[in-house]
């Protein structure tokens, strides 16, 4: 199959070598190494399951690499190459949607966050990513998943799923949807910052996971990455995703939850890292919403989980029964632990703004 798909990117199956690569839920992503030119690349096939319309997400990072490129050309932006026939993202006879990038040389990606200075500097970049484009005009961006951190939706489509689910799979999931409807304030204080429109829309990376950062060998941060969710947002869905991913030393597979704990340290990093970039730029509303997005995040985590789990497991990959019940279950228990902290959090960021730029 690879032999056309190489092809149309201008490239040859037989002088490269293929291997599966990285470990993202939703894509299917390869290297190809041309050992002789020394040539390395991503390939990918987007999940149209997910992503209705791929060409819009290729539009998305098209403008945004224009102007990116324009104002600020040393920054590094990874975007798609052209395939022969000059598209950024090519349809194939299989019916799936394929781009090339270019492989970051010397760059390496991290799965967990080992360090406070591995927060710091991918929340810089991420701040960073959305400063530098404060300037853009964020309603010429697609919306390349629709209601995708749209918390109140999450939570109706969740009371849907319930209504209808096995009930086999209601009752193993009995605990956390008591969890889900328990938690249920994080959902209406959401609604309240939308129907108040507290905060502006940025463009806002939507997957700030670690592994969507590249960095050096020395661990410092390169450049964001997986840009597929990109699109108008808020800063809450960033900065959260990073409270729900870098604090915990134990990531969302974790099975054994004793292992799920909060680095506090680590928070103050992650403030400081987006500050770093963002500070000048930031509203006090949004300010004010720096813990809140921790618990929005990982609030709506587990309920996209769990909504998986009720629906049968039709949108994340699962490796084994009960998968995305577990993963639901360990986002709780992170929930519980991050509610626990949330003053010493607020008084964190209450200190940070008060050091000078
Ligand atoms: C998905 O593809 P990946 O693993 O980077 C998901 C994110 C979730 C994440 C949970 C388009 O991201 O929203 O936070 O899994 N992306 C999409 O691991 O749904
Ligand atoms: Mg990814």
């Amino acid at each position: 199959m690879f032999d056309d798909i190489l092809l149309s990117f201008n490239l040859i199956a037989q002088e490269n070598h293929i291997e599966k690569f990285g470990e993202g839920l939703i894509n299917r992503t390869w290297k190809i190494t041309d050992p002789e030119k020394n040539n390395e690349f991503i390939l990918q096939q987007i999940n149209k399951n997910v992503f209705k319309n791929p060409l819009h997400i290729a539009e998305n990072i098209n403008k945004i690499d224009q102007y990116l490129s324009a104002r600020y050309p040393d920054y590094l932006f990874v975007s798609s190459l052209p395939a022969a026939n000059g598209d950024y993202m090519v349809k194939h006879t299989d019916g799936e949607y394929y781009r090339l990038l270019p492989y970051v040389k010397r760059s390496i990606t991290l799965n967990t966050v080992q360090t406070r200075h591995e927060s710091f500097e991918a929340a810089r970049q991420f701040a960073k990513f959305t400063n530098l484009l404060a300037g853009f005009d964020v309603t010429e961006l697609n919306y390349t998943l629709a209601g995708f951190h749209d918390l109140s939706a999450r939570f109706e489509e969740f009371k849907r799923v319930v209504k209808k689910a096995s009930p086999e799979r209601l009752n193993q999931a009995n605990g956390a949807i008591e969890n889900a409807f328990r938690h249920q304030d994080i959902a209406e204080t959401h609604q309240a910052i939308m129907n108040d429109n507290l905060i502006p829309l940025r463009v806002v990376h939507h997957d700030t996971k670690i592994s969507n950062i590249l960095f050096d060998e020395n661990h410092k941060g390169l450049c964001v990455i997986d840009l597929d969710t990109v699109m108008p947002g808020y800063f809450i869905s960033d900065v959260g995703d990073m409270m729900r991913t870098y604090l915990s030393p134990a990531n969302e597979e974790e099975q054994d939850f004793s292992k799920i704990s909060i680095r506090e340290d680590f928070f103050a990093a992650i403030v400081e890292g987006y500050l770093s970039e963002m500070n000048a730029n930031l509203t006090e509303n949004e300010r004010e919403l720096f813990v809140y997005s921790g618990k929005l995040m990982i609030y709506m985590q587990a309920i996209r989980f769990l909504t998986d789990y009720l629906n049968n497991d039709i949108y994340y990959g699962t490796s084994y029964p009960g998968h995305n019940l577990v993963r639901a279950q360990n986002q709780f228990v992170l929930l519980d632990q991050y509610l626990a902290v949330e003053d010493k959090f607020l008084q964190v960021v209450f200190n940070a703004q008060k050091q000078p730029k």
